[in-house]
């Protein structure tokens, strides 16, 4: 596994017992066939590149993801079942058995800011969190299992609370902590239907159409943070989503891009929004 790794460009994975994970979407498993004794290889896919999105987050700025995980997959099954024909393995990302953020901390990738994601020392948060579950032992995939590590935490240094525009982020000493989220602008740029005044302001005013990246932008580990190595990453980046470019995508190029799946109507009620805005502001 660790040539596969290597010819693929992911320098950051770990491999834990299932037993380890917070279980979140037991019928994943189920459906998988995977019993309790699986193992967990967790992975970490930096996304950011050098060009910065003007009036989207990074991670809709580039291809979707989900894309790139199901093509590792493919490439994962023909390297593991040339050698074990019967082997059960399933990759998840997003839509996962597990909560990702907590696998991949106590993966040793990294460790959990009060913004809720998962910094990585080299990328900071700009990671994509996926993983391969399967029923190989660690010596089958010639990787050891991580040990208990010590849980490290972030500065607490109170940026990300403070730059919030949606104040959904709770410290730790607040509880519960994390983020609440059916408030974060995030999720609020992905709801469907109408919108209050309020929610257009927040979309409107805060630079992005689709997702929110302002807990991860003021965060010091962002400072100096490594761009992607992953070639997939680098090209066909949307910066900017006018009307325009929107309707110039073909339907099979609209479905590559992270937005796709809320469907057409979502994203381009929020271009036009998004274009009023900028209009008035134009005319002062
Ligand atoms: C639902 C969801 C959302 C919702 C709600 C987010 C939330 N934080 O609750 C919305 C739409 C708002 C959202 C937004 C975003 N999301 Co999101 N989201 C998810 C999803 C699908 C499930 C999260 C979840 O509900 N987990 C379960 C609940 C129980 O967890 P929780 O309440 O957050 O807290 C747990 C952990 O954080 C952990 N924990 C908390 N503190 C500590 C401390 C220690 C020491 C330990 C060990 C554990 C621990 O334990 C808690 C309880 O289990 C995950 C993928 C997945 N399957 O995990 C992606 C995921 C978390 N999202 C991701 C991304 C990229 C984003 C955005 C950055 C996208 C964007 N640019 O707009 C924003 C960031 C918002 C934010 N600050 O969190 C990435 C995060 C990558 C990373 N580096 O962490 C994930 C992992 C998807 C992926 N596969 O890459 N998201
Ligand atoms: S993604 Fe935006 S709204 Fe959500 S917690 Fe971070 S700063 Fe707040
Ligand atoms: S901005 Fe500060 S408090 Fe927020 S996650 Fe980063 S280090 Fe932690």
């Amino acid at each position: 596994m660790k040539k596969f790794f290597k010819d693929n460009n992911i320098e950051f994975y770990s491999l834990i017992p299932l037993s380890k994970c917070k279980v979140v979407k037991k019928y994943l498993l189920d459906k998988n066939g995977f019993s309790d004794n699986a193992s967990v290889i967790m992975m970490l896919f930096p996304y950011r590149s050098k060009i910065k999105p003007i009036n989207l987050t990074v991670y809709a700025s580039v291809k979707d993801y989900h894309d790139y995980v199901s093509e590792l997959e493919i490439k994962l099954q023909n390297y593991i079942k040339s050698k074990y024909p019967s082997a059960l393995f399933k990759v998840f990302a997003d839509h996962s058995p597990i909560d990702e953020v907590h696998a991949a901390c106590i993966s040793g990738l990294g460790f959990i800011g009060d913004n809720g994601l998962l910094i990585n020392e080299k990328y900071s948060s700009f990671v994509f969190l996926g993983e391969c579950i399967t029923n190989l032992t660690p010596e089958e995939l010639g990787l050891d299992y991580t040990g208990d590590i010590e849980i490290k935490t972030c500065l607490h240094c109170g940026k990300c609370k403070n730059a919030c525009p949606c104040g959904c982020i709770m410290s730790r000493d607040e509880m519960p902590s994390g983020i609440k989220q059916k408030e974060c602008l995030s999720a609020i740029t992905q709801k469907k239907g109408e919108l209050t005044s309020e929610e257009i302001e927040l979309i409107t005013k805060n630079g992005s159409i689709w997702g929110c990246d302002i807990c991860q932008n003021v965060c010091p580990y962002t400072v100096n943070a490594s761009f992607t190595p992953i070639e997939y990453f680098q090209g066909d980046i949307i910066s900017c989503l006018d009307i325009n470019t929107l309707s110039s995508l073909s339907s099979e190029e609209f479905k590559k891009r992270p937005f796709a799946w809320r469907g057409h109507e979502t994203i381009l009620r929020n271009v036009n929004l998004y274009e009023k805005y900028m209009k008035e502001e134009c005319n002062g």
